[in-house]
């Protein structure tokens, strides 16, 4: 498949296929069945799903900017499942506040679609509408909102989005818990947290989940033709629906004490996709 260039005539889906070929020669692993990203609160699964072949810094593969957080690389890793797929897991999200366009964020999913991932599992930590949801519930992902007012997609590319986040996938998760629940995301901008008033306006709209990432990376694992699985942490009660102000420290600490339990759930889940 070709794809148009841009004004600078780089291709991104061609920078995509490097990143992809430099992988699986620095992991020995020519090809990935699945791929996860791992959010706030669900670094842990990457230990837990399976036996790590190789764990490569992303600085060394094309397309992968400087971490955001300074003394944090963000790897990419080889896993090895029980069931003898191999499991790309990228600890190194770009999020669109970083501006560095959405070429950036979405490069993981379209290297994880090179490297031949046909299920793209996208986690992160998020704030919940839904008050029953506090004290660190794992939530899965049935449609989102896109508020950040981007798309991966470029020019005249018309790409469905009905069943963006697979039923059947949602549905093997609640095979090995069936008390998850499921929510609308809303994806702002950020970094900022929202005020009381966009958190009303997004329960207005059908959002059950408010956060920073993901609506755009599904959107381009949706284009790639990959299967996406997505799943929050709601780590605090978005604004004004709790009723002390959001600290990241709290939000952070949230994470740290959900991490265990969360990770064991996503090891299930992996080897069912
Ligand atoms: I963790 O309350 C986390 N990420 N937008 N709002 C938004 N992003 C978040 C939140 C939140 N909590």
């Amino acid at each position: 498949m070709t794809h148009p260039l841009n004004a600078e005539g780089v291709d991104p889906f061609a920078i995509a296929s490097e990143a992809a070929k430099q992988i699986a020669e620095k992991s020995g692993i020519t090809n990935h069945d699945i791929a996860l990203t791992l959010g706030s609160g669900w670094a842990k699964a990457a230990d837990l799903i399976g036996e790590t072949v190789s764990e490569i810094p992303a600085s060394q593969i094309v397309g992968f900017s400087k971490p955001a957080v300074v003394g944090h690389v963000g790897t990419i890793r080889s896993v090895r499942l029980p069931n003898g797929k191999h499991a790309l897991v990228i600890g190194a999200r770009t999020h669109f506040y970083e501006n560095h366009g959405v070429r950036a964020v979405v490069h993981s999913v379209r290297t994880a679609a090179a490297a031949g991932a046909k299920v793209m599992v996208l986690t992160n930590g998020a704030g919940g509408i839904r008050k029953e949801w506090a004290g660190g519930a794992a939530v899965l992902i049935s449609d989102h909102i896109n508020l950040t007012a981007a798309s991966p997609l470029e020019g005249a590319t018309f790409i469905d989005l009905t069943d963006l986040y697979s039923k059947r996938l949602r549905d093997l998760a609640r095979e090995v818990d069936s008390t998850l629940d499921e929510g609308v995301y809303c994806q702002f901008r950020g970094p900022h947290y929202e005020t009381p008033a966009e958190v009303q306006m997004a329960k207005t709209m059908g959002g059950d989940i408010v956060g920073m990432s993901t609506a755009l990376e599904a959107i381009a694992a949706r284009q790639a033709g990959m299967e996406v699985l997505g799943m929050s942490l709601i780590t605090n009660l978005a604004a004004g629906v709790q009723s002390t102000p959001l600290s990241h420290e709290e939000v952070l600490q949230a994470g740290k004490d959900a991490e265990a339990r969360i990770s064991e759930l996503l090891a299930k889940i992996v080897v069912k996709l």
